[in-house]
């Protein structure tokens, strides 16, 4: 087959894999909702990365779906299969399913042996934008991920769905890419890596678009101005308290240096192009599946709405660039304006000009070629918007029962991360009795940022810094460096959860414990 017609057969395996998302959905029907047990085969696919034949994992229905829609009210039923020749688990990321179905292993259940399976089922009680992905070893970073959608009963009949799911991408082994940062001999985080130490490229790429800034220039330095443009270019998070770091040490963004950058399975040199009606009405749902990358989605200047995060409804905020960082997802309502063909949605790497995304375009809109470095480095990731973000359904106003301090501690030298200065294994579980509303305030001692998830519960972002607001109610937060951010949540669903930083290498690397109750 030339390259031509196997590009032509991804393309089109793709818009099917997708096609479900990238085009207007049917509604959900009688027969699917009758054939209410899914198989979700964990697997090996083949992709075309910039025309080179790459092996990963892959979380498909017998249909080739990747991933999974469903409806709200339908219970999650599902078999998984594991035909992936390893072991494997997967987790279901933003739901709140009973522990043992959590998918973590050696916390909630056993992987899955090749040629094995696990039965699923819980009820989907809310709506929203989720994903799925192995918590087994580091397969997250080889695509073992998929999209797991919950729509509203018949909520956006008015609107195009479509899911741009971000990856970062390396043809080394996530293995090497571990190991070369454990051989990494910098003495303190954020002081770059050596290079001959066998990663690519350096953990100081953001600085290297911005020669010398420190964390305190980056603050004053990075123009930004208007609230909406809050998307990580405005400079860094408003904090009195914490400051920057300590003198000479500088903010450190991205400690891997990927190949390539995945929007939908593709990058810009052959995007994925979505058709959509000429002032069509669009629901972007994002998710960034990447292992260790934060991302600016940049729509070129058409206005969205931000109307959830996590797959949790917050109070709509307009803007045209928005932040997202790991594991995190939003979703974005737009509407082509007249005579508006072609729309790209771009998401930039922070820090550096690399990027990658997707085309929405109506019939016959020119797609123009878009390279996958923009003009202008984007800016690090900050807190401005999170502080900005006003969940649609805040917690009950409730003093905290139980409160947690925790470090996000670690160092480069060794690449050691942990939380407490414990790594996992040494760690010291969180303890929660049922009914106590929780509050674990995060502190972060290190140079770089952090995406702390919590398992099996929704939290709501309450302080930045100490400062109390009511924050969106969310999964995942991005701590930055030398901040503090207070998230709240109610002890209802008793069991043992991981609680993690999403960068899968801090994970790998020990940042990661257990929220555990007193009795389950
Ligand atoms: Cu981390």
């Amino acid at each position: 087959m030339s390259l031509i017609d196997r590009r032509g057969l991804l393309a089109t395996a793709a818009l099917s894999a997708l096609g479900g998302l990238a085009s207007p959905l049917l509604p959900f029907t009688e027969a699917a909702r009758a054939a209410s047990t899914t198989t979700l085969t964990a697997g090996r696919r083949t992709l075309d990365v910039n025309g080179r034949a790459a092996t990963v994992f892959g979380i498909t229905q017998p249909d080739g779906t990747h991933g999974l829609i469903t409806e709200v009210g339908t219970p999650f039923r599902a078999t998984l299969r594991n035909d992936a020749g390893v072991d494997t688990l997967i987790h279901w990321h933003g739901l709140t399913p009973p522990y043992r179905q959590d998918g973590v292993p050696g916390v909630s259940a056993p992987a899955v042996t090749p040629g094995g399976s696990a039965e699923y089922d819980f009820p989907l009680s809310f709506p929203g934008t989720f994903w799925m992905h192995s918590h087994q070893g580091l397969q997250e970073q080889s695509l073992m991920s998929a999209p797991l959608i919950i729509r509203d009963r018949g909520g956006a009949a008015d609107r195009q769905e479509v899911v741009l799911m971000l990856h970062d991408f390396s043809f080394k082994s996530p293995e090497e890419i571990y190991a070369g940062l454990r051989r990494a001999t910098s003495s303190t985080a954020g002081q770059g890596l050596d290079q001959k130490a066998g990663m690519a490229g350096n953990r100081m790429q953001g600085m290297d678009a911005m020669p010398g800034m420190s964390m305190g220039e980056a603050k004053a330095g990075v123009a930004g101005g208007s609230r909406d443009a809050m998307a990580g270019m405005s400079g860094m998070a408003t904090s009195q308290s914490a400051g920057p770091g300590p003198a000479g040490m500088s903010m450190a963004l991205n400690d891997v240096v990927f190949d390539a950058f995945l929007a939908n399975d593709r990058t810009l040199a052959d995007p994925l192009v979505v058709r959509v009606e000429p002032r069509g009405r669009i629901l972007l749902r994002v998710i960034n599946a990447s292992a260790s990358s934060n991302f600016q989605i940049d729509l070129g200047g058409v206005r969205a709405d931000l109307v959830a995060v996590d797959g949790r409804p917050v109070q709509a905020m307009s803007g045209s660039v928005f932040p997202v960082a790991i594991a995190q997802r939003l979703d974005l309502d737009f509407q082509l304006a007249a005579g508006q063909t072609a729309v790209p949605v771009l998401a930039g790497l922070e820090g550096e000009r690399k990027r990658t995304g997707i085309v929405l375009a109506t019939t016959g809109g020119q797609v123009q070629k878009l390279p996958d470095l923009a003009p202008r480095a984007v800016a690090p990731l900050n807190f401005e918007l999170e502080q900005s973000l006003r969940a649609a359904a805040p917690l009950a106003p409730k003093p905290a029962d139980r409160v947690h301090h925790i470090d996000l501690t670690g160092a480069m030298k060794g690449y050691v991360w942990g939380l407490n200065g414990l790594a996992y294994g040494d760690d010291k579980p969180l303890m929660v009795t049922k009914g106590q509303r929780v509050e674990l305030v995060m502190t972060n001692r290190t140079m770089m940022s952090h995406p702390m998830h919590l398992h099996g519960h929704a939290f709501q972002v309450v302080a930045a810094n100490g400062r109390r607001f009511s924050g969106a109610v969310r999964d995942t937060v991005l701590v930055p460096p030398m901040q503090t951010v207070t998230v709240a949540f109610d002890a209802d669903n008793p069991g043992r959860w991981a609680f993690h930083c999403h960068n899968l290498y801090h994970m790998a690397a020990g940042m990661m414990t257990t929220v555990q109750y007193d009795a389950f």
